[in-house]
C-alpha cells in the first residue's frame, strides 16, 4: 500500500491456481473410493483446497444485495491479493496456502456478557450463512465484484450479546510467524487489527465472510472469517479473524498505527477526498483494463450514509 506506482493487472499464467486440475483429481479419487467415503476424506491438500465446511456452500443467493456489475472473474480475483502476513505483493495465493485452518480458535471477549472461545468451523454452522454480491474497492484505487457467502456481523453481535457499554467491534488476525513470513518482518505492528463502531458493525451490509464463488474462501481471500464492508477501503476488511472483542475505546487498526495522516479508523470510499500521494477519483476494474469513476460510499449511501450525518465535524478524517 505505500508504493507510489501500481503494478500492472494482467495474471501470469503460472500463477494462476489449477483448479480446474484439482477438482477434476478430486472427483477422480472420489469416484474410486465410492461416493460413501466422500466424508471420510482425509484433511490432505485436497482438503485443504476444498476448505472449511465445504458442504455448506454454495450458500441462497439473497438477492437484495446485486452488485450491478459484472462479477470479477474467480481465476482474477484469487490470485491478485493484498495479504501483508504474506508478502507485499499481490502475489501471495501460493504462500498463503502455509495458514493452517485446522484447529482455528475464535475468541469473543471484552464487553460481552460471557467471554467465549468456539472452533471456527463450530461458529460458521451456527450462523446463517446466505450468498451477497459485493463491489470492492482499495484504497489503491483499484476495484471488483465478488459473490461472497457468510453471515451478517450482526448475527455475531446477537450470539455474543454485548454489554450496553460496548462502543466499538475490534478483530484481530492470527499472530503466527512460522506459517506467515511476512509476520517475520517486525517493524509492521502484527497482529492485523481494524474495528467498527457498534452502529456500523450491526448494519445490514456489514458482513463475514466464510466463502466466496459458491466455495469455502480460500486462505489467501482471508480464510476461516474475514470482514466484507464495501462501503470501506478495502484495508477495512480484516483476514483471518482469531479474536473479536468489544470495547468501549476506539481500536487503532494496522494501517492507521503504520501511516495515521494516510489510514484512518473511518476509511468511507469518497472520490472527491483524495489520499495524499494519489487520486480517488476513478478505480482500476482488475482482470478488465477499465477505469471507472468512483462513487461516495461505494454506491451504498443509501444503506450507510446515515450512519455518520452526526460526524460531519470529522470532515475528511471520515474518508481516509
Ligand atoms: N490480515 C490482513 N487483512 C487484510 C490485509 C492484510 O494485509 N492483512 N489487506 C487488506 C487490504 S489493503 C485489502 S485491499 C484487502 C484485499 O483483499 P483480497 O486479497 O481478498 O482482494 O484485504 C484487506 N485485509
Ligand atoms: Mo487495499
Amino acid at each position: 500500500m505505500l508504493i507510489k506506482r501500481l503494478r500492472g493487472w494482467e495474471i501470469k499464467e503460472s500463477q494462476v491456481t489449477p483448479e480446474a486440475v484439482f477438482l477434476n483429481r478430486r472427483q477422480a479419487l472420489l469416484g474410486a473410493a465410492g461416493i460413501g467415503l466422500a466424508g471420510m476424506m482425509p484433511h490432505t491438500g485436497q482438503a485443504q483446497v476444498a476448505g472449511m465446511a465445504g458442504e455448506l456452500y454454495p450458500a441462497k443467493r439473497n438477492a437484495a444485495f446485486e452488485a450491478g456489475r459484472p462479477l470479477t472473474e474467480e481465476k482474477v480475483a484469487t490470485t491478485y491479493n493484498n495479504f501483508y502476513e504474506f508478502g507485499t505483493t499481490k502475489r501471495i495465493s501460493d504462500t498463503a496456502q502455509s495458514l493452517n485452518l485446522k484447529p482455528w480458535d475464535v475468541q469473543i471477549d471484552g464487553l460481552v456478557e460471557k467471554p467465549i472461545t468456539l472452533d471456527a468451523e463450530e461458529l460458521i454452522r451456527k450462523m446463517p450463512l446466505e450468498e451477497r454480491i459485493y463491489r470492492f474497492r482499495c484504497v489503491e484505487a483499484w476495484a471488483m465484484t465478488v459473490p461472497w457467502s457468510g453471515f451478517p456481523v450482526k448475527a455475531l453481535v446477537d450470539f455474543a450479546k454485548p454489554k450496553n457499554d460496548a462502543k466499538y467491534l475490534r478483530m484481530e488476525t492470527f499472530m503466527r510467524p512460522k506459517e506467515a513470513r511476512g509476520q517475520r518482518q517486525d517493524w509492521y505492528p502484527w497482529p492485523y487489527v481494524e474495528g467498527l463502531s457498534m452502529a456500523e458493525a450491526t448494519n445490514d451490509l456489514a458482513f463475514i465472510s466464510t466463502g466466496v464463488y459458491g466455495k469455502p474462501i480460500p486462505k489467501q481471500m482471508g480464510a476461516p472469517l474475514r470482514l466484507a464492508t464495501p462501503w470501506k477501503y478495502g484495508f477495512k476488511s480484516v483476514k483471518s479473524i482469531v479474536r473479536f472483542t468489544f470495547t468501549d475505546k476506539q481500536p487503532k487498526s494496522f494501517w492507521e498505527d503504520l501511516g495515521p495522516d494516510e489510514y484512518g479508523f473511518w476509511a468511507n470510499v469518497n472520490p472527491a477526498v483524495p489520499h495524499p500521494r494519489w487520486s480517488q477519483a476513478t478505480e482500476e476494474i482488475i482482470g478488465t483494463g477499465n477505469r471507472i469513476p468512483t462513487v461516495i460510499y461505494n454506491g451504498y449511501g443509501e444503506h450507510v450514509a446515515g450512519l455518520y450525518k452526526d460526524m460531519e465535524g470529522l470532515g475528511r478524517k471520515l474518508f481516509m
